[in-house]
């Protein structure tokens, strides 16, 4: 039924009676167009609603990338050789969030209901939804069992679920199962956005674009090449925002920041994974 009083212009009374079927917002201006929400559109109404009756917890941090860049132009001629595959960020990406995962099990977890819940499910394997902009829309399938597989391993499983999200024949197997969620927004732009849990999930990542922009050389701390260089002096370096919103019923500021920093080591130190790797 029609909000109560919402009576449309006599201008616009023409566009108001075209409508099939009313629906409760007054129409705001003449239509020219109208289509039924469908497909990928209507299932992201459906999981968006779900994810508004979640109180989210927003947490950001800036990750000093110059050793992944260098790490990954090292490695790409030899990926593309070897294994003819792409070599992205998003594997580093997704091998720093499960390491990281492992030490906060709660984020790798979903609820048993989504506004009364009363159970935590924790989950032994690291699926890790992508989110993926295709010509169809938005579509998230899942990167199964992170924590077994290498960063090549990765690098072609994403390979193999961009293709089929592409050609808009992923299958359940590839979209359900999801256990925490990356979206990884700097390759089309942007460098920060606000991300929407995957309900039942109760965490997600997002990743801004890697940027070349002046530092002060002091902000790592000690150790660094870079140090050796007056502190006062600024210095470019490639810049990276990632934003983690969690489920704040169940998971506190606390957690979600420690979590944060303990990616951000991996992702700003990659060697550092070496050391937790099995
Ligand atoms: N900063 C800078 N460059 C980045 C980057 C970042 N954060 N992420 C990716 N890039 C670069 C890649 O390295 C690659 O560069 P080269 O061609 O020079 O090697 C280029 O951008 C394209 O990468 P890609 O998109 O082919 O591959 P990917 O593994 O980095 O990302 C995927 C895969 C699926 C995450 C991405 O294609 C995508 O769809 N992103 C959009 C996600 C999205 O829509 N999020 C919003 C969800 S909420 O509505």
């Amino acid at each position: 039924s029609p909000i109560p009083g919402a009576t449309p212009p006599a201008s616009l009374s023409g566009a108001w009676l075209r409508i099939p079927q009313q629906r409760d917002f007054p129409v705001l201006s003449e239509i020219v167009h109208q289509e039924p929400i469908r497909g990928l559109r209507r299932a992201m109404v459906k999981s968006m609603t779900a994810a508004a009756a979640v109180p989210h917890l927003g947490y950001g941090e800036e990750v000093l990338v110059d050793k992944l860049v260098a790490l990954r132009e090292q490695l790409t001629p030899q990926v593309t050789a070897a294994y003819q595959l792409k070599l992205t960020f998003m594997p580093f990406f997704l091998k720093a969030t499960s390491l990281a995962l492992s030490a906060f099990p709660i984020l790798n977890a979903s609820l048993d209901h989504p506004t009364e819940p009363t159970t935590i499910h924790y989950h032994k394997d690291h699926n890790i939804s992508v989110a993926m902009d295709t010509p169809h829309g938005l579509i998230v399938p899942n990167v199964k069992s992170v924590q077994e597989r290498t960063v090549v391993e990765l690098a072609a499983e994403l390979a193999r679920l961009q293709s089929l999200a592409r050609a808009g024949k992923l299958g359940e197997n590839d979209l359900g199962g999801g256990t925490f969620a990356l979206s990884n927004i700097g390759s089309i732009g942007g460098i920060y956005t606000a991300p929407v849990i995957m309900v039942p999930q109760v965490a997600i990542g997002a990743i801004g674009r890697i940027r070349r922009l002046p530092r002060y050389v002091d902000e790592e701390g000690g150790g660094d090449a870079a140090a050796e260089v007056r502190p006062e002096r600024l210095v470019p370096r490639h810049v990276l925002t990632v934003t983690f919103a969690a489920d704040h019923r169940i998971i506190d500021g606390a957690t979600i920041a420690n979590f944060c920093t303990l990616w951000k080591r991996f992702v700003q130190s990659p060697a550092q994974m070496l050391l937790e790797l099995k």
